[in-house]
């Protein structure tokens, strides 16, 4: 097979990159190890920046979310049963589109397949091999046969445990690395979300998140420590641990269902660099991951696939690779300051074993600063609802 650019992996970053590609007639093939059923089984990100929703627009696939996504104009934090409002609107003139990932990933397979793509699903054994030359080529294991993809480039679309970014010698590269001692234990359900806007709720119980997928699916979390296990988890548990730790005068309204999916995940911050070794280019979680507090990985992946597909499109349409060659840095530039803002919200809204009254103090001193300070209610919509790209 020969191919312009051989994406490993078929989550919402090598679709998206593979449909901004072809329609600039840029050639792709997309290897996924897993089948479509199973990346659209996926319960994930629901929170889309402005930046994305005009990137998805950007590459066709807006209409059902311009249809059935909610527009949000703000969000709520809430400490013990204190709530506050935060309007991004009035703050920073933004707003962002509550959209499932698993919508988001449905329409780039529709689109992907009306434009004729080739989705490999069910790979194994995908390496990388001559990556420092301009003839690099992808082998795999494919229906039993063993194929290979001569390609002019390669992007790592692969998420946290692929290969891509394991394929950079070890020597190459650098991981900066915090784990958080707690997960999140995630709960949906078919009942009316209990709020209109999504809620981070700090309580002494531990963090909550009370957010959604429509009028009627709402999605929820509450912090667990990493040794819990989705089975030590009944539903009835669960409404009872998220009735406690949202304020009284939302939890009162909380309407209660049975799980249609239940599942934990650890929160890590964590970046690789650099995103680029000769003809790779790495996107999206293959390179980092952010703890789903401010809600920017997903929206990390997309900006990541705007560089790198405007930086392709340069080189085929343009003759130019100065975009290129500047990708990792540009992308990592904002990836950094997406890193600190999911680490602060966590840092703010979380409580943690070891904890000290002092840590508590400064947790309500920064919530007491969003509430007073215009400028920290700025700071924090501008973040929110996404840098620009
Ligand atoms: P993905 O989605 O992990 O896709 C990678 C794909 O690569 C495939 N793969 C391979 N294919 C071929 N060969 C191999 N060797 C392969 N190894 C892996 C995998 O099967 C998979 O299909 O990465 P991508 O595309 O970079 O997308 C990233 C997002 O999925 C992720 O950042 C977000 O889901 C994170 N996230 C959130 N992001 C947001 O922007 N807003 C949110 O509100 C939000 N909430 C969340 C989240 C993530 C969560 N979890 C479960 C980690 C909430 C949660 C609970
Ligand atoms: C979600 O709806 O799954 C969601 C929303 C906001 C977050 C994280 C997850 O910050």
């Amino acid at each position: 097979m020969k191919t312009d650019v051989a994406i490993i992996g078929g989550g919402p970053a090598g679709l998206l990159l593979s449909q901004l590609l072809m329609r600039a007639g840029i050639s792709t093939v997309i290897l996924e190890r897993q089948s479509r059923d199973h990346v659209l089984s996926r319960i994930r990100a629901g929170v889309l920046e402005w930046g994305t929703v005009e990137l998805l627009n950007r590459a066709g696939v807006g209409d059902r979310m311009a249809r059935e996504g909610i527009l949000h104009s703000g969000c709520a934090l809430s400490s013990d049963d204190d709530l506050l409002h935060i309007d991004f609107q009035e703050t920073c003139g933004k707003r962002v589109m509550v959209y499932g990932q698993t919508e988001v990933t449905r329409d780039l397979y529709q689109a992907q397949d009306a434009a004729g793509a080739t989705i490999l699903h069910g790979v194994e054994e995908v390496a990388l091999h001559d990556l420092l030359s301009d003839t690099p080529s992808v082998t795999f294991r494919h229906n039993d046969e063993t194929k290979r993809i001569d390609c002019r480039y390669i992007a790592g679309c692969d998420g946290f445990h692929g290969i891509s970014r394991t394929t950079i010698p070890v020597e190459k590269r650098r991981a900066f690395e915090k784990i958080y001692p707690f997960g999140w234990l995630g709960v949906l359900s078919r009942t009316p979300p209990v709020h209109q806007e999504l809620i981070y709720a700090n309580h002494e119980r531990g963090f909550a998140l009370a957010s959604m997928r429509n009028p009627m699916l709402s999605r929820y979390y509450v912090q667990v420590p990493l040794t819990d296990r989705v089975e030590d988890w009944s539903d009835e548990a669960f409404w009872q641990e998220l009735k406690r730790r949202l304020p009284g005068t939302v939890s009162d309204s909380l309407v209660t269902g049975p799980s249609i999916e239940k599942s934990i995940a650890p929160l890590r911050s964590f970046v690789s660099e650099p995103m680029q070794y000769g003809a790779l280019f790495l996107c999206g979680d293959a390179t980092h991951i952010v703890p789903p507090t401010g809600a920017k990985g997903l929206n990390l992946a997309a900006s990541d696939v705007h560089y790198l597909s405007q930086a392709l499109i340069a080189h085929y349409r343009d003759n130019r690779d100065d975009l290129l060659a500047g990708y990792g840095q540009t992308a990592l530039a904002r990836v950094w300051q997406a890193m600190r803002f999911s680490w602060s919200m966590t840092m703010m809204t979380h409580r943690f074993p070891d904890q000290t009254g002092y840590d508590r103090r400064m947790q309500q001193v920064e919530l007491s600063q969003l509430r007073h300070n215009p400028t920290a209610r700025r700071l924090f919509s501008e973040n929110y609802t996404g840098l620009p790209f």
